[in-house]
Formats: structure tokens, C-alpha cells, sequence
């Protein structure tokens, strides 16, 4: 079947044409006139014309606005795949009709917006632009970059997979509309992406980053190559569920099959927020590949934690995957927990909203979180605590960050009359992150912050004061400014971007530092692949429209990668595979 009849997104089929053409004399000196004429009319136009900053950054924003309504190319999809075959409704590339709408009037200052931030519209892309340029000229293929010594960097969570930060902001770059540079990474994909090495990954870290990834890829752009690559990873991660509970290993050599966990991980066992944040992927894995292990693999994963009693209701970070146990009793929301809750409630909301177990999973968890692990500082700050065997330890993550975000979009589900409480809490959660970087010299939050010893939502431990470019707070303020339109979302997310660029960005790109407490930056020198999938995607939908990738039709990823809902009909249930 021709690609284009599957493509629907054909208005304006084809991008300029690249093909060279060739002028006689005449012709040549009349385009010479009739172009300097439109060069003199463009600089009178700039120079004489009210506010010429704002219609430069009108210019530079309705032209790439139109650039993506020619995102329409058959020959873009040149190859259809399975997935073009599968009876679901939506196809590949039919997503993308979700993905952008209009920029709207850039010049125009909307609510939340600083005085001077017509000039954000320019500096989000820009932002994007020097992380993404720096790593493709001083550490293309590589898996990150080290913007201060301008060089490769490789951590061992990928094995020898190379290439994390392209696939990590493919989708970043397509929905940035950054189209020669997806074009770059989707070529470097069909060429060098390689799974087949005897190296030892982390199952997460490669699910979240590359799986997540390589599906957004291919549901934006409609592009077989993503899909294949997906599918072909996802069959090499499957050895890691051979345990006899059928939680998988942590770490897998994907040459040999062979599993393992942490040394560090209590008794041998497997982590939370690793086996419990595979769900969303594998589900879409299973539905492009036609092969149901996938979603056998992440259902009986749920089927073992139902069997097991939770102590006040909460789940334990460590799980034997031998004994099918709790290891030790230690509760987080933060580091080791986290994205565990949030995948239940994405998974109900991936599913079209069948999925009534993890819906219950989910909100039950979230009451013993508020009851058991919720608490209030002295200046009324809400914060989450960590749980060790009954006794807290009043210390919140950056990473615990994420949860305002995750409260407010579960809200609209809660069980009756929660749902102003449920955003009211997010709202507390937001305000807190906010003070933990606020209350920083460089207003940017620290690893981990406490409320003890005569301190609210500062970090007191050297090891703690470090920021690596997560995304957990400014992911927390783009839901929340989504759901309430209160300004002060958008002001927080600009405060972050001033710091950013001030401390992070340095010439060979961004970096994180090492301590947000002191006077000047010290900055680590890595530029974390999460930076461009997460934190940059997110500030980007914090100062864009709601219609830019709306909820009602996609579900993040743990690491901010964009996946369809799988919609229910009558041929088609998207968790009952059999
Ligand atoms: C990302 O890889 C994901 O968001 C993950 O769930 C947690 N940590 C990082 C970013 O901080």
C-alpha cells in the first residue's frame, strides 16, 4: 500500500526541493534585481517599522510554522511497516495532526509572560539549538556530552550503546520543528544505531531513553526505521524477565541474555521505579510488533506486586525477583520509586481509561503517600518524606519533584471529592520545589533538600547540593500551569531559564553544577541526555499553547517522550492481549 495513503497528513506534500536549477544570463540578472529590491524592502521594513524585534521574532517563528505543515512528505515515511497494517485507526505520522497546531501571535505578550519574553519564543529553540549543536560537534555519536572539556562522555548504564542524547531528543527536535537536525539524527539512527554487543545495560535507563524514545520517533514522524529499531531492542531486553517471579533483572548482558541486579540493592533484588516503569512501553511495543510478550512480561509484573501485602499500604523500593519478596523496607516517591506511581496512572490514562486496576493501583497508593509520607514544615510547606521501616527521614529528592506534575494530571480522576484537594496538593508540591531552588545562591535546586534541623527545603549535605539538569520541577510547573493557567507557572519557568543560562550554558553547551549554594558555578560538565529529551521539552510546552501535544491524546514517558493513547474500539482493546 503506497505510504502516502496511510499518511493522511498530506496537505502540502512535499519540503522545498533540494535539486539544484540552472538560469541563462538574463534570467540570472533579473532574479539580481528583483532580489536586491526585496532586500532593501525587508531592511527599510525592520529599521523603520515600529518594534522590529517583534517582527523578527514573528518572522523567524510563522516561517518554521509553516516549514511543519510541509512535515507532510511521503517520501519522509518512504518505508510502511507492520505498524501501517495494524487495524488501530491512527496511524504513525496521523499523531502529528495532535502535535502542532499554531504558534499563535509570538509578538503578543500572553498571560504569564515576562516583559521581555517575546524574546523566549527565539530562545527556547535557541536554547535547544546550542545543547544540540555542541553535542553534534564535539561528541556526535557518542552517548553525552561534555560541554566544559568539549569531548564524548559514555556512562556504563548503556553498555556500548552509543548515540543516547540523539535518540533522546529526536522528538524534542521534531516537536521543536528542527527538522534538518532530526533529519541528521534519523540518519545517524539507520546507520549506526546498534543493539548487538556483548555488553552488560541498565534494562530502565535503555527503556526509558531508547525504547521511549525510538516509539515517540516513529509515532511523530510516521518513520519505519523507529518503529524497527524499537521492536528489535524490546526483543533483545526480554531475557531480563527470565527470574522465577518474572521481575526482571536490573542490569542484562544483551549478548548473552544473562541478568542481574545492583550489588548495591538490598539482598539481590530488583528496584521499583526499574521493574514498575516499563509498562507504557512495553504496552506499545506489543501493539506495533503484534507479538503479546511484551505486555504479558509488564502485566505479570502487577500480578506479583497484588499478591504481596504492602505495609500501610505502600510499596517497598527492593523486591527479590527469586523469592518474589520485599527486600528492605525503605518507601520513596523520589530516587528508586518514583516513576513506579506515575506509571500506573498513565497507564490507565494510556489505556483510554480501561485500565481500572492500575487506575485503583495508582490512587490507592497515592492515599497511603498522603497519609503515610506527606508532611507539612513548620512555614507550611508540604513536602514527601522518605519512609525506613516506620521512621521518616524528612528529606525530599529533586526527583520527587516530578510528583506535583503527576498529582495534578491524576486529579480530574480522583475518587470523588478529591480532585480540588488532589490539585490542591500539587499546587503545595510545586510552591516547595520552587523554594528549593529560590532559596539557592544560583536558583537552581539542589539534588535533595530537608526540613529538619531548623532548615525548609535546603539542602544541609554536601553530597546533595549538586544539579544535573534534571527536569522534575519545571515538568511540575508546565502541568501545572496547563491545568490552572496561573501565571506564576510560567514566571517560575522563566526564573529557571534565566539561571540556566546564566550558570549551565557555557560555550561547548550546557552543563550541571556542583553546588547551587555557592557563590559562582563549578560546573560538572556533563550535559545529561534527559536535558534535551525532558527539561527543554518541558519549558517549551510550559511557554506554548495547550494544543501543543494535548493530554487528551498523549502520554509522557518517564523521560518525557510522547506516546499515543491507545484508544479503544470494538477489534481493538489495547490491554487485553492475548
Ligand atoms: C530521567 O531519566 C527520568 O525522568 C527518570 O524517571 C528519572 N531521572 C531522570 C531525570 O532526572
Amino acid at each position: 500500500m503506497p505510504v502516502a495513503t496511510l499518511l493522511p497528513f498530506t496537505t502540502t506534500p512535499n519540503r522545498k526541493s533540494a535539486s539544484p536549477t540552472s538560469f541563462r544570463l538574463t534570467e540570472k540578472f533579473i532574479l539580481l534585481l528583483v532580489f536586491s529590491a526585496f532586500i532593501t524592502l525587508c531592511f527599510g521594513a525592520i529599521f523603520f517599522l515600529p518594534d522590529s524585534s517583534k517582527l523578527l521574532s514573528g518572522v523567524f517563528f510563522h516561517s518554521s510554522a509553516v516549514e511543519t505543515n510541509t512535515r507532510t512528505n511521503p517520501e519522509s515515511n518512504s518505508d510502511s511497516g507492520s505498524a501501517a497494517n495494524s487495524n488501530n485507526d491512527e496511524k504513525p505520522g496521523d499523531h502529528g495532526r495532535n502535535l502542532h497546531m499554531d504558534f499563535g501571535d509570538q509578538s503578543q505578550n500572553e498571560e504569564g509572560r515576562q516583559d521581555d519574553d517575546a524574546l523566549f519564543d527565539i530562545r527556547k529553540l535557541v536554547m535547544m539549538k546550542h545543547a544540540w549543536d555542541s553535542y553534534r560537534r564535539y561528541a556526535w555519536g557518542s552517548n553525552e556530552l561534555r560541554p566544559v572539556s568539549k569531548q564524548g562522555h559514555s556512562s556504563n548504564l548503556f553498555g556500548d550503546i552509543k548515540g543516547a542524547t540523539i535518540v533522546d531528543a529526536l522528538d524534542t527536535l521534531y516537536i521543536m520543528e528542527m527538522f534538518e537536525e532530526f533529519d541528521v539524527a534519523t540518519d545517524w539512527v539507520e546507520k549506526n544505531l546498534d543493539f548487538n554487543m556483548n555488553a552488560e545495560v541498565s534494562v530502565f535507563e535503555v527503556n526509558i531513553r531508547f525504547v521511549g524514545g525510538l516509539l515517540s520517533a516513529y509515532y511523530l514522524s510516521g518513520k519505519e526505521v523507529f518503529r524497527r529499531k524499537a521492536v528489535e531492542l524490546g526483543e533483545k531486553l526480554l531475557p531480563a524477565f527470565k527470574t522465577p517471579t518474572g521481575i526482571p533483572w536490573a542490569l542484562l548482558n544483551l549478548k548473552s541474555g544473562i541478568g542481574r541486579n545492583w550489588p548495591w540493592a538490598s539482598g539481590g533484588s530488583s528496584i521499583l521505579a526499574e521493574y514498575g516503569t516499563l509498562h507504557l512501553e512495553f504496552m506499545h511495543l506489543s501493539k506495533l510488533s503484534g507479538n503479546p510478550d511484551f505486555a504479558q512480561k509488564v502485566m505479570n509484573i502487577r500480578k506479583v506486586l497484588n499478591r504481596l501485602d504492602k505495609p500501610q499500604g505502600l510499596y517497598p523500593n527492593y523486591l527479590n525477583p527469586n523469592s518474589g519478596q520485599w527486600g528492605q523496607h525503605h518507601v520513596s516517591v523520589g530516587g528508586l520509586g518514583d516513576s513506579f506511581y506515575e506509571y500506573l496512572l498513565k497507564a490507565w490514562l494510556m489505556s483510554d481509561k480501561t485500565d481500572e486496576e492500575g487506575k485503583k493501583l495508582y490512587y490507592d497508593a497515592l492515599q497511603a503517600i498522603e497519609t503515610n509520607l506527606m508532611r507539612k514544615s513548620s512555614s507550611g510547606l508540604t513536602y514527601i518524606a522518605e519512609w525506613k521501616g516506620g521512621l521518616l527521614e524528612h528529606k525530599m529528592g529533586h526527583l520527587t519533584c516530578f510528583a506535583g506534575g503527576m498529582i495534578a494530571l491524576g486529579a480530574d480522576g480522583a475518587p470523588t471529592d478529591k480532585t480540588g484537594h488532589q490539585m490542591e496538593l500539587a499546587a503545595e508540591l510545586a510552591r516547595t520545589c520552587h523554594e528549593s531552588y529560590a532559596r539557592t545562591a544560583l536558583k537552581l535546586g539542589p539534588e535533595a533538600f530537608r526540613f529538619d534541623g531548623g532548615v525548609e527545603a535546603i539542602a544541609t549535605r554536601q553530597n546533595e547540593k549538586y544539579f544535573i539538569l534534571r527536569p522534575e520541577v519545571i515538568e511540575t510547573y508546565m502541568y501545572m500551569w496547563r491545568f490552572t493557567h496561573d501565571p506564576k507557572y510560567r514566571e517560575w519557568g522563566w526564573e529557571a531559564v534565566q539561571a540556566l543560562e546564566q550558570h549551565c550554558k557555557v560555550e561547548g553547551g550546557y552543563s550541571g553544577l556542583r553546588d547551587v549554594y555557592a557563590a559562582s558555578p563549578s560546573h560538572d560538565d556533563v550535559q545529561q541526555s534527559f536535558y534535551l529529551a525532558e527539561t527543554l521539552k518541558y519549558l517549551f510546552l510550559l511557554f506554548s499553547d495547550d494544543d501543543h501535544l494535548p493530554f487528551e491524546h498523549w502520554v509522557f514517558n518517564t523521560e518525557a517522550h510522547p506516546l499515543p493513547i491507545l484508544r479503544r474500539d470494538k477489534t481493538d482493546r489495547p490491554n487485553e492481549v492475548e
